[in-house]
């Protein structure tokens, strides 16, 4: 399988996390695509140009990463990950977690697209009171993590990972059970480590995207 993703994208570092807690992870090829490069959307799969994006062995396009990451649980028979009796639940949290990841995307977005002048405030407090919402929801709705990680589990991990990469971990101060719940899984899931973009951007001195 090939999967197209970068460093720095949480959405990426969720499939890879979802891969290797699979046991896919030797399976797949990743090649770094930057959605910045003007370039880029010839190269990539997905109409959309966005990333993450998986091709599957027979040439199957599976776009979005809460798709990717049925797919590789399916592929995989780890329905522990995703089980039916939470399914719902499980999903719920996982799209909450996912929309916490794209308001913080955004308010990226807002700042890297436009001149400083340009910034529109109101859009950026908007976007913010999202963030927080979905981290008073995780804080109340957050669940031990057992011997394996679930899919919104590692949603929130990938969430709060692009927090701590893109606002200086400011959430922590005001989110304390949070944090030590991502001590918690940190500790469980060695390939949350292992894909941290503070870590492997330093070493490889990656683009700055997304
Ligand atoms: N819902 C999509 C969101 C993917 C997404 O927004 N990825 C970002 C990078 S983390 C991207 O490709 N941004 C480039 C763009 O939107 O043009 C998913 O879960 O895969």
């Amino acid at each position: 399988m090939k999967l197209y993703s970068s460093i720095p994208s949480p959405f990426g570092r969720k499939v890879k996390m979802t891969a290797s807690i699979c046991g896919l992870a030797d399976q797949l090829t990743v090649s770094p695509l930057d959605t910045n490069d003007p370039d880029s959307a010839a190269s990539n799969p997905n109409p959309l140009n966005k990333i993450p994006v998986l091709e599957t062995e027979s040439g199957q396009l599976i776009a979005d990463s809460r798709v990717i990451c049925e797919y590789l649980i399916e592929r995989s028979g780890r329905s522990d990950m995703l089980p039916n009796s939470r399914r719902i639940d499980i999903l719920t949290g996982a799209a909450i977690a996912d929309g916490c990841i794209e308001a913080a995307l955004l308010m990226v977005y807002e700042r890297r697209f436009r001149d400083e002048s340009q910034v529109n405030t109101a859009w950026l407090n908007r976007l913010n009171q999202k963030v927080l919402g979905a981290l008073d929801w995780a804080t109340t709705n957050r669940q031990s993590i057992e011997q394996t990680p679930t899919l919104d589990q590692i949603t929130w991990a990938a969430a709060l990972g692009y927090l701590d990469f893109r606002f200086s971990g400011e959430w922590r101060t005001r989110y304390t059970e949070l944090a030590l719940w991502l001590t918690q899984f940190q500790q469980m899931v060695p390939s949350y480590l292992a894909t941290d973009p503070m870590r492997l951007s330093a070493a490889s001195q990656a683009a700055p995207s997304p």
